[in-house]
């Protein structure tokens, strides 16, 4: 059976702002150790979101070995394998563009910011399969903060880490790279829009995109983009590879939506990692709390 193993890690108890205080401590630890942010080192005082939903959590297994990162292959089990010398410290952030504080941040510095969460988010592919995962981070929209967009950046574009050297499968991928997606502003300023540093406990393992991605909960699991280098906010919409690659299937929105299907994958339902049945597919994935995002659009043309 590959559900339920959430009771395998534990959740701290205390107070966000001592988790805080004992989590600078730890950093710092990590840091002079030189141990800092290999892939499952086990992240302390993350602290317990309200953002969790009731379905049993997939295993972790699940969730690590079933990927998309077609910079390490097109084939769901070789991210695990091909990623798995990927050099995810140190790592640097460039935050740029319409921002009146542009600067480069350490990996190590924006998890400083704010204490971090554990989230259980439902996540669903454009290829109707879904998961849940115990995502850790914290709100996008703390980092973006720091840098004080000004008045002329209305879209968010983010860009992934690129080396042919390191990717050598990315020649064969058939996408354009560097992957890069985008938010609307307001899209990623929404507090569930998640800066994730970690699952299950743990620093997040190459192949799920360490040492920083986006997880994007209401919209298809593409526009989660991994292994984050660069975040330009902008006054244009920003483009998105899987648009690039196939603009008759992709749309720059990407809002979950099980009335609107992709010409290949009916969007009505979706199999969860590990069940035979279907479940049907809910608008936003679940997060009605987004729909004021998208009033007044017509939701079948904004794909
Ligand atoms: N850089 C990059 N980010 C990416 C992808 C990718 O190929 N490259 N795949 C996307 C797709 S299609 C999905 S479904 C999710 C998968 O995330 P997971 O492997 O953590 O489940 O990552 C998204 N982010
Ligand atoms: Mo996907």
């Amino acid at each position: 059976m590959l559900i339920g193993k959430a009771s395998e890690y534990r959740y701290s108890e205390i107070t966000p702002q001592s988790v805080f205080l004992r989590r600078r401590e730890f950093l710092a630890a990590m840091m002079a150790s030189g141990s800092a942010f290999a892939a499952g080192t086990k992240l302390e005082g993350v602290v317990k979101s309200n953002y969790k939903v009731d379905d049993a959590v997939n295993s972790y297994k699940d969730a690590t070995t079933y990927n998309n990162f077609y910079e390490f292959g097109t084939q769901k089990e070789l991210p695990a394998i091909q990623a798995r010398n990927f050099k995810t410290s140190p790592w640097t952030v460039s935050i740029e563009g319409d921002c009146a504080k542009p600067r480069k941040f350490s990996v190590e510095e924006i998890m400083k910011l704010a204490p971090l969460e554990e989230r259980v988010y439902r996540f669903r592919c454009v290829e109707a399969w879904s998961m849940i995962v115990p995502w850790i981070g914290f709100s996008l929209s703390t980092l973006l903060k720091q840098v004080e967009p000004t008045a002329k950046a209305k879209f968010v574009a983010f860009e992934t880490y690129y080396n042919r050297k390191e990717m050598p499968s990315s020649n064969y991928a058939g996408i354009p790279f560097p992957y890069v997606d985008g938010l609307r502003l307001d899209e990623a300023m929404h507090p569930l829009a998640l800066l994730t540093f970690g699952m299950y406990g743990e620093m997040l393992p190459p192949q799920n995109g360490a040492p920083i991605r986006m997880i994007v909960p209401w919209k298809y699991g593409f526009k989660s983009i991994k292994s984050i280098a660069k975040i330009k906010l902008q006054s244009s919409m920003p483009p998105v590879t899987w648009n690039l690659a196939i603009p008759h299937e992709y749309g720059f929105y990407s809002n979950v939506n099980p009335r609107v299907d992709h010409p290949r994958w009916s969007q009505g339902s979706e199999r969860r990692l590990g069940e035979f049945r279907k479940r049907p597919t809910l608008m936003f994935n679940g997060y009605d709390e987004v729909a004021g995002l998208y009033s007044g659009m017509d939701l079948k043309k904004f794909i």
